[in-house]
């Protein structure tokens, strides 16, 4: 009998492959500078059993439609706005996705970004490497504080509440914004919901942590920044599509708001020309939220156990639904 045919976007370590082999033929795409052709992965869609994909991976009507014996997409993400589950539940396609594993992980990021941006870490550790640190002043390389502040997290999923543990940690006030309320939440973490716009007025704060839904898509524009308070500090480690870029960069410039610590964009990866990234007050990312080993490898694991388990004809541990 042949064995199931797997395609992985990426290039996997083989401690992580390897005992998977036995039973799986397994194919890994190659290259680490260049992402995947779209043409191969739409050929090996046609081909494959199952597919290990990334955030940048379309999975969409054209490529679920070429997979004939597809039977299992195994997303290395907790998101997956890169995928049309619709189309693949249409056609019998099992999605998976890797929540839970890389919640603490991305929480951790979050607030270190958040502390970075506030502390002007990245400007002060390339202060002292230009060796231009010749003397002591009173405000040097001063930042803003984080402790006992109001810290606004829009999305208040796991991520969201792991991040609101870490606030109470630093003696924050914390506010959330939500689609439905989070009694848990409120009742162990003290978390006081707000509306929308009474979160982005109110808080120090302002972290983003929402899917990218059509909903939520744009959610930070122009009239919001300005809403803010100018010493606000706006954070994103969900999604770059979820805020105007265009528009962030200007409420910087002009002083809507003080400052921004961004893990995601809107066309990732961005080049060192980004309008943004000309600005101090912006500490820039590229994407490493569950960046850990630990968490990675936990990730990588996860979306190989789920793509076993549906082959074997078995529940995947974390399925994706509509
Ligand atoms: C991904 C992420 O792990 O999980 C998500 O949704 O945004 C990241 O943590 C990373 O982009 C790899 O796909």
């Amino acid at each position: 009998m042949t064995k199931p045919y797997i395609f992985i976007t990426r290039s996997l370590p083989e401690e992580i492959v390897t005992p998977f082999q036995e039973k799986f033929n397994v194919k890994m795409w190659d290259s680490e500078e260049q992402p995947v052709d779209r043409e191969v992965l739409l050929e090996e869609a046609g081909k494959a059993d199952a597919l290990i994909t990334v955030l940048s991976d379309q999975v969409d009507e054209e490529l679920l439609s070429r997979g004939r014996q597809l039977k299992v997409v195994a997303n290395l993400a907790v998101g997956f706005d890169n995928i049309d589950i619709k189309t693949a539940e249409k056609n019998g396609i099992t999605i998976t996705n890797t929540p839970d594993v890389l919640t603490e992980t991305t929480a951790d990021l979050t607030f270190s970004l958040l502390m970075a941006t506030a502390r002007r870490l990245i400007e002060a550790n390339e202060y002292v490497r230009k060796g231009d640190w010749e003397n002591w002043a009173p405000l040097l390389m001063a930042g803003h504080d984080i402790h006992h502040k109001t810290i606004g997290i829009v999305g208040m999923g796991r991520i969201g509440e792991a991040v609101a543990h870490r606030a109470r940690g630093f003696h924050m006030n914390v506010l959330y914004h939500n689609r439905s309320r989070k009694k848990e939440a409120e009742e162990k973490l003290g978390a006081v919901y707000k509306s929308f716009d009474e979160l982005v007025t109110q808080a120090d704060f302002v972290v983003c942590l929402a899917p990218l839904t059509p909903e939520t898509k744009g959610m930070f524009h122009k009239e919001v920044f300005k809403k803010m308070k100018s010493s606000a500090i706006f954070v994103n480690t969900s999604r770059g599509d979820n805020a105007n870029e265009d528009d962030l960069y200007q409420a910087l410039v002009e002083g809507d708001i003080a400052g921004a610590g961004l893990d995601v964009f809107e066309n990732e990866p961005i080049s060192k020309d980004h309008p943004l990234l000309s600005l101090q007050q912006v500490v820039a990312l590229p994407h490493i939220g569950s960046a850990s080993v630990e968490t990675r490898k936990a990730m990588m694991n996860l979306c190989l156990e789920n793509v076993q388990l549906v082959l074997d004809e078995q529940e995947p541990k974390t399925k994706v639904t509509s």
